[in-house]
């Protein structure tokens, strides 16, 4: 059996799974996740490797119609992600309405392999309703395969392997075996923060935020890793309610934050949260730059 290896694509709109379904194929935290769409903003990979194939997965943002220059930048970004692969997942969570078939639109204009991905099975009350989510997609798309999965109960994702690999062509290794993700640990670490945000506060806040690691300082007498971080918020009423009354809202992000940052990158960190605001940064193309947000 030769080698084969390849970079599959996870697309689909905000809030399918995608990063759920990347951190269940990895067995480990690779991605955020939240259940407010739009979490992830830029392309993150996760590299599996086995005795026959090494599988480069390419978690990306939902894709949706951003209003902000930061929603079309990462719009973009998500687009292009299936360009110059070798098979994309579509991954939906319902039957097929008027933004998956705005998506399955891109992938007319692409040769690669798509497999329509089925994901949250586990909140289908019978295999009938998995079915009529597959039929009304069956005639949008010549689908290569299609799998029905549970990402977050990790159901079928076996199948999933298999169904890639079929796709795959034969290839080089092209990743150390020891790499596991192109993302530095400074970058989770932002992610991290940005993740407990989404959890902690409401409505738009959550949206209007970026974040920074500002500096990473060994302590060596606490054998502690010292952290500052900066989140950046567009009004000083978004800084209100990030602080919370008598600054309880950003010290429970901060614990949780400290707390998923040691597990995932067991390590003991000591972190400091620093709030700025930046008037309509998400609408500066500068500022973008600066917080590491681009369409490719
Ligand atoms: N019940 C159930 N919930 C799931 C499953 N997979 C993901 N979720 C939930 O769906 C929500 C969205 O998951 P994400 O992985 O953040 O979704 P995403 O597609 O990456 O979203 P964006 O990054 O915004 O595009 C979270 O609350 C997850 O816990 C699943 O298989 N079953
Ligand atoms: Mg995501």
């Amino acid at each position: 059996m030769s080698y084969r290896s390849g970079f599959i694509t996870i697309a689909g709109r905000p809030n399918v799974g995608k990063s759920t379904l990347l951190n269940a194929l990895m067995g480990q935290k690779i991605a955020i996740t939240s259940p407010k769409p739009q979490t992830t903003r830029s392309r993150i990979t996760g590299i599996i490797n086995d005795e026959a194939y090494q599988m480069i997965f390419v978690d990306t943002p939902g894709m949706h119609e951003g209003k902000h220059l930061l929603g079309k930048t990462i719009d973009k970004l998500a687009v292009n992600s299936i360009q110059g692969v070798d098979v994309v997942l579509f991954v939906t969570d319902r039957h097929l309405g008027k933004s998956e078939t705005k998506i399955l639109n891109y992938f007319k204009a692409i040769s690669t392999p798509v497999i329509l991905v089925i994901n949250k099975i586990d909140l289908l009350k019978s295999k009938i309703q998995t079915d009529e989510i597959i039929l009304s997609y069956i005639n949008a798309y010549p689908f290569k395969e299609v799998v029905p999965i549970s990402a977050a109960s990790v159901t079928n994702l076996d199948h999933l392997k298999e169904a890639i690999y079929k796709y795959l062509p034969e290839g080089p290794q092209y990743y150390p075996e020891e790499m596991v993700t192109d993302q530095t640990d400074n970058t989770l670490m932002a992610e991290i923060i940005r993740e407990k945000i989404l959890y902690h506060a409401q409505e738009e806040v959550p949206h209007s935020v970026a974040v920074v690691i500002e500096s990473i300082t060994p302590n060596e007498e606490y054998n502690t890793v010292d952290v500052t971080a900066i989140i950046i918020v567009e009004r000083s009423t978004q800084k209100q309610i990030l602080i919370g009354s008598k600054g309880e809202k950003i010290k429970k992000i901060g614990t949780a934050a400290r707390r998923d940052i040691n597990k995932t990158l067991d390590t003991k960190i000591h972190l400091s949260l620093w709030i700025k605001v930046k008037k309509d940064w998400r609408n500066n193309p500068n500022e973008l730059k600066r917080y590491g947000y681009q369409d490719e």
